[in-house]
């Protein structure tokens, strides 16, 4: 604003120097005008002069014309000089007086057509010479002022148009400056809003990633919460970290029940070279039991734990719960972007294998625990309890359906004698391979239990008297067939006795079936042992 009013100020001050100096060209261009103009009056009169001699001479009324002519130019030319001096008060003065002498001489010049004797031009002349002197002598003098004032006036246009010029350029220049720092300034702030809106998308970005992660991160919490076993588990931990992360490949590792191995439970592809058992302080993972990471370049040594050469880059992030180590989640990274990827999801990834590792640790427990309850420690068959139920549960099934049932009761013959002979532990090596023949010689869907001591009761659901007894004669020969070593020493043949019952014939309640049963066991004693006996007949001898 301050530049527009100054550039404003400076023009009307040029212009006004620019008027004074028209002005006073003018003023000076008049006075040459009055002086010319006087020079030309001068002039005349000379030739009137000369004229008005030469007419006084020789009566030559030419020349009387020629003065006559040029008295009337000299009037006409004082007219002209009256009127340019009009606006200096004694030239006025002067100019008036020219011209009352010139209307005298053209009296005396054209009142007659011929010059009076008297009539002495000089005489007449030197009135006007003395008088166009003065004027003449007074314009020079104005002329020079003028013409003084004129080049002050010049320079004074001069000085202020440089001046104007010089001051305009220092305004554009601060004007430039400011623009340029505006222009500056204005950049700087698009490249701050450029970058706050590049920081404004990547928080949007990773708010997204949270939000989506959080959202695979519950929805894995769930599916683990309906996990029935550690092996749906297992594989729910697989897959949710490839959903999280979907460039890496995944292992689940697990130490095994010796606790001296760890084990492969579940792999995002087949083809991964990791061994399939290796010691628990092959993996720096578990050896540290921390998250560990295997970069090129950062962390150099490689885990034992991988058939043929190991991949570049890999982490092992360890499962632990209740200050127990499960296992270790192997994640491969084939990429530097699959890296990448791991490194932004690092603390989802450590939140599913925490959640993982509480789910699985759970439900070991509770395996553990249901298996302490219906199972037998020393043969892992089910135990009496769980006998009784399942045998109630049969015989309803049965009833329901009018089906058959089955049930053999196995007793191993002169027990007592092989705990005497070679020991209680050589007795309880015994029942665990007796026991082994069970499990082998009877269907997945038939039930086997110690039913105390060295007793057991096998189930066997729709299976008729003949099945029932071809079943346990198998059995009775395995059995007999058994070769058993304990300490490097070959123990002697072991037998059965078995008391085959039959529902409905046997009985049709849990108890009169082991009743039957119990009897039919109690004849196959008695017969002489190592021999199959149907609840109320004798179906087979010493085999
Ligand atoms: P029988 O042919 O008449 O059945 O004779 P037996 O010796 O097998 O029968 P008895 O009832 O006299 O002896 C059973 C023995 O089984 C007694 C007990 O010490 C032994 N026993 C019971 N439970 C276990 C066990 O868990 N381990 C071992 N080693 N022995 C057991
Ligand atoms: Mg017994
Ligand atoms: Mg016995």
């Amino acid at each position: 604003m301050g530049a527009i009013l100054f550039i404003c100020a400076s023009a009307f001050l040029v212009y006004n120097n620019t008027q004074h100096l028209v002005a006073s060209r003018d003023w000076r261009d008049h006075s040459q005008d009055v002086l010319n103009t006087l020079q030309l009056t001068s002039q005349r009169l000379d030739r009137i002069d000369l004229s008005s001699r030469l007419y006084l001479m020789g009566k030559d009324q030419n020349d009387l014309a020629s003065a006559q002519s040029n008295v009337i130019m000299l009037d006409t030319g004082l007219t002209h000089l009256a009127e340019l001096v009009k606006d200096n008060e004694m030239q006025a003065v002067r100019a008036g007086e020219l011209e009352r002498y010139v209307s005298d001489l053209k009296q005396q010049i054209n009142d007659n057509n011929a010059l009076p004797q008297a009539f002495d031009p000089h005489q007449e002349i030197l009135k006007f010479r003395e008088n166009i002197m003065k004027m003449q002598e007074t314009e020079r003098t104005l002329l020079s002022k003028r013409t003084d004032e004129s080049r002050q006036s010049t320079y004074r246009s001069l000085l202020a148009g440089t001046v104007f010029l010089v001051i305009s350029l220092a305004i554009v220049m601060i004007l430039f400056a400011f623009l340029l720092r505006d222009v500056r300034r204005r950049q700087k702030t698009e490249r701050q809003i450029s970058l706050t809106n590049a920081q404004l998308e990547s928080t949007v970005a990773v708010m997204k990633q949270r939000a989506g992660e959080s959202t695979l991160l519950m929805s894995a919490r769930e599916e683990m919460q309906l996990c029935t076993s550690a092996e749906q588990a297992h594989e729910a931990t697989v897959r949710y970290c490839q959903q999280l992360v979907p460039s890496v490949r995944t292992a689940l590792l697990m130490i095994n029940n010796s606790r001296q191995m760890v084990e492969i439970t579940t792999t995002s592809e087949n083809d991964l070279k990791i061994l399939d058992g290796f010691p628990l302080d092959a993996c720096c993972g578990l050896r540290s039991g921390r998250l560990r990471w295997r970069k090129s370049g950062h962390s150099e040594v490689h885990c034992g734990h991988f058939l043929g050469v190991p991949p570049e880059n890999y982490l092992c992030i360890p499962l632990a719960a209740h200050g127990d180590t499960l296992g270790v989640l192997y994640i491969e990274c084939p990429s530097l972007l699959a890296t990448a990827e791991v490194k932004s999801h690092l603390d989802s990834l450590e939140e599913l294998v925490e959640m993982a590792s509480m789910s699985i640790a759970g439900l070991n427990l509770r395996s553990r625990l249901e298996h302490q309850s219906i199972r037998d420690g020393l043969t892992n068959l089910f135990n009496r309890h769980f006998m009784e139920i399942s045998l109630d549960r049969e015989v309803r099934r049965a009833a329901r359906n009018q089906a058959e049932l089955a049930i053999l009761m196995l007793d191993v013959d002169h027990f007592k004698k092989f705990n005497d002979s070679y020991g209680h532990e050589a007795g309880d090596c015994i029942l665990r391979d007796v026991a082994e023949i069970f499990r082998q010689e009877v269907r997945a869907e038939d039930i086997i239990c110690r039913y105390g001591g060295e007793e057991f009761v096998i189930i066997l659901p729709e299976t008729s008297d003949a099945e029932a007894v071809e079943r346990a004669e198998t059995i009775r020969k395995c059995v007999s067939q058994m070769r058993v070593r304990f300490r490097g020493e070959a123990l002697r043949e072991v037998t059965v006795s078995i008391g085959v019952a039959i529902y409905p014939q046997a009985g049709s309640t849990l108890e009169e079936m082991l009743r039957a049963a119990d009897r039919a066991l109690y004849t196959a004693k008695h017969e002489g042992r190592n021999r199959v006996i149907l609840a109320g007949t004798m179906v087979a001898a010493i085999g």
